[in-house]
C-alpha cells in the first residue's frame, strides 16, 4: 500500500521551529527564568554595562532622588510629583491640549485601533515611526531626575523604550477587556512607567491607574494567565492591597509595571483621563529590539544618546 504522506509525517519547516522555540522563549521570559536570558545577554555584551553606569554617575544626584529610588525599589511604585520639573511637565501638557482641541482630526490619525477606550494621540508626530528628540514628550523622558531615580534602582543607565499619549474614554455596555483587566507588563524583566496624569483624575469615575504594591503582587509573578478579572485577583490578595491613584493634573509617579499588577482606564459616562507615559527597561533587551523610536534633532549628550541607542 503507498504510504500517505500527511501534513503531520513530514519534519517542520525551519521557519516554524524558530517559531516554536521563540514562543516557549516568550513564555519562560514572562517567568523569573527570564532572569536568565536577561544574565545571558549581559554577558555576551561585556563592558556595555560598565560604560552605561560611568554616564549614569555623571547625572547630578539629590538626597529625595536617592529616597524616591529606594521607594521604587521596595515598594515597586513612587509618587514623584514634587521631585519632576514643573516647566517640562506643562510643555507636555501644551502639547496634550493642542492634540485635545483637535481631537477628531487627530485620532483619525491614529495607526493602532484595537482598544475602544483607549485612543493614542501622537501618530502624527512620527517620522518613520520614530519621534524628534527635541520633542517635549522626549525632553520630558530625558531629565536627570527620572533618569537618576530609576537608574539608581536599575543600577544601570535606563533605556528610553515609548513615550505616550493616551486618551481613556467609557465604553458603556462592553465587558472589560486589555490593560481595563489585571495584568503585569512583560516588555522586559524591569519596566518603569513614568506617568502624568493631564486631566484632573477625582475618583473611580475617571478610570484612575490602579494598581497593586510589589510585595503582594509577588504570588501573581509567574503565572501564565495574563489578563485577570478582579476576583480572580482578589481572592489571592483580598482588596485592601490595590491603591488607586487619584490625584490631580500634572501630579506624576513613577510604577515597575513588570513589578506591579496593574489595571486602569476603567472609566463611567460623561469621564475621561489624559494620560502621559514613559516607557523605560533595562538593555540588554530580552526581546530584539523594535526599530528605532527617536531619531536625533539637536545637540544631544553621549548620555542622552545612550538612553535612546543613538
Ligand atoms: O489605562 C491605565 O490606567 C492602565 C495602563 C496600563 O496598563 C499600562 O500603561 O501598562
Amino acid at each position: 500500500m503507498t504510504a500517505i504522506n500527511t501534513t503531520a509525517d513530514r519534519p517542520a519547516p525551519k521557519k516554524q521551529k524558530i517559531n516554536q522555540f521563540r514562543r516557549l522563549l516568550w513564555h519562560i521570559n514572562r517567568t523569573d527564568l527570564g532572569w536568565v536570558t536577561k544574565a545571558a545577554l549581559t554577558t555576551l555584551q561585556p563592558g556595555a554595562r560598565a560604560r552605561r553606569v560611568a554616564l549614569l554617575d555623571q547625572l547630578p544626584a539629590k538626597a529625595e532622588w536617592s529616597e524616591a529610588s529606594r521607594k521604587l525599589d521596595r515598594d515597586g511604585y513612587v509618587d514623584v510629583s514634587t521631585l519632576m520639573d514643573r516647566g517640562l511637565a506643562e510643555a507636555v501638557a501644551t502639547v496634550a491640549d493642542n492634540k485635545m482641541s483637535r481631537l477628531n482630526e487627530v485620532s483619525d490619525k491614529q495607526q493602532l485601533g484595537h482598544k475602544s477606550f483607549w485612543v493614542s494621540l501622537l501618530d502624527e508626530d512620527l517620522v518613520n515611526g520614530a519621534f524628534a528628540t527635541d520633542h517635549p514628550f522626549v525632553r520630558y523622558a530625558l531629565q536627570p531626575a527620572a533618569l537618576r531615580i530609576i537608574g539608581d534602582y536599575m543600577h544601570d543607565l535606563p533605556q528610553l523604550s515609548d513615550v505616550l499619549l493616551t486618551l481613556s474614554q467609557p465604553t458603556p455596555n462592553q465587558a472589560l477587556s486589555y490593560s481595563q483587566l489585571w495584568h503585569l507588563d512583560h516588555d522586559d524583566k524591569r519596566v518603569c512607567k513614568l506617568f502624568i496624569y493631564l486631566t484632573d483624575v477625582r475618583d473611580t469615575a475617571d478610570g484612575p491607574f490602579t494598581f497593586i504594591p510589589a510585595g503582594p503582587s509577588r504570588p501573581f509573578r509567574n503565572t501564565l494567565k495574563s489578563h485577570m478579572n478582579d476576583a480572580t485577583v482578589f481572592a489571592k490578595t483580598g482588596p485592601d492591597a490595590v491603591k488607586e491613584m487619584i490625584a490631580p493634573r500634572l501630579s506624576c509617579f513613577i510604577v515597575n509595571t513588570a513589578r506591579c499588577l496593574h489595571m486602569g482606564s476603567r472609566i463611567q459616562s460623561d469621564h475621561s483621563r489624559l494620560l502621559y507615559t514613559a516607557t523605560y527597561i533595562q538593555q540588554p533587551r530580552i526581546y530584539p529590539e523594535p526599530r528605532p523610536r527617536f531619531r536625533a534633532a539637536g545637540a544631544l549628550t553621549d548620555l542622552e544618546r545612550a538612553v535612546m541607542r543613538l
